[in-house]
């Protein structure tokens, strides 16, 4: 089952919420910054020991001080306007992410709207694919899209209601 909601990802109460990190996984801004907030420093402390990400793959972690029991980081492209691979990368994260989750035993996953921030890509494209990647997912449970804005909930909201 997949939905949409408007909300600060740190606040949802899921098995796993993932994080649209950088590949150090040593943190940053946007989302990657909020996360380590709210989950305290044991979270990049985990971080440290797990060598960093490549674009397009995922790392697990617990979740710390966060409601959620899980962090599932990983690292969409930077938008530089669609030719170097970025949709099959952006596709890559979602994938890998419901595979870490099924290994672990999530059944309920929040995903923010990967590489739409810092890193450019054009929310209606991103949601396209985070959309059609999780519905080819082998991941029976709850995805939950969590947009920060009103503006993006419009567009997932109009993309998994036609
Ligand atoms: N809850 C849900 N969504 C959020 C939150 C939040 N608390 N905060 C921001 N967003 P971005 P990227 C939305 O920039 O584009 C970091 O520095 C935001 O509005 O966080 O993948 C990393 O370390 C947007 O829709 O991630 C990397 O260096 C979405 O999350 C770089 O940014 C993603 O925006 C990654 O850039």
């Amino acid at each position: 089952m997949m939905r949409a909601v408007q909300s600060n990802i740190t606040t949802l109460a899921v098995d796993a919420i993932v994080n649209a990190a950088n590949s150090s996984l040593l943190g940053g801004g946007g989302v990657d910054g909020a996360i380590h907030r709210a989950a305290g420093p044991e979270l990049v402390h985990e971080c440290r020991l797990l060598g960093g990400c490549h674009t397009g793959d995922a790392k697990i972690t617990k979740g710390y001080r966060l409601p959620a029991r899980y962090v599932i980081h990983t690292v969409g492209p930077v938008w530089r306007g669609g030719t170097e691979r970025e949709p099959e990368l952006l596709a890559s994260c979602y994938r890998r992410a419901l595979e870490l989750a099924v290994a672990n035993g999530v059944r309920s996953i929040a995903f923010p709207s990967i590489s739409t921030g810092i890193y450019g890509y054009p929310i209606q494209l991103a949601a396209e694919i985070a959309i059609a990647t999780v519905a080819a997912s082998q991941f029976e449970g709850e995805v939950i899209f969590c947009c920060f804005s009103a503006a993006d909930l419009q567009v997932y909201e109009q993309l998994l209601h036609r």
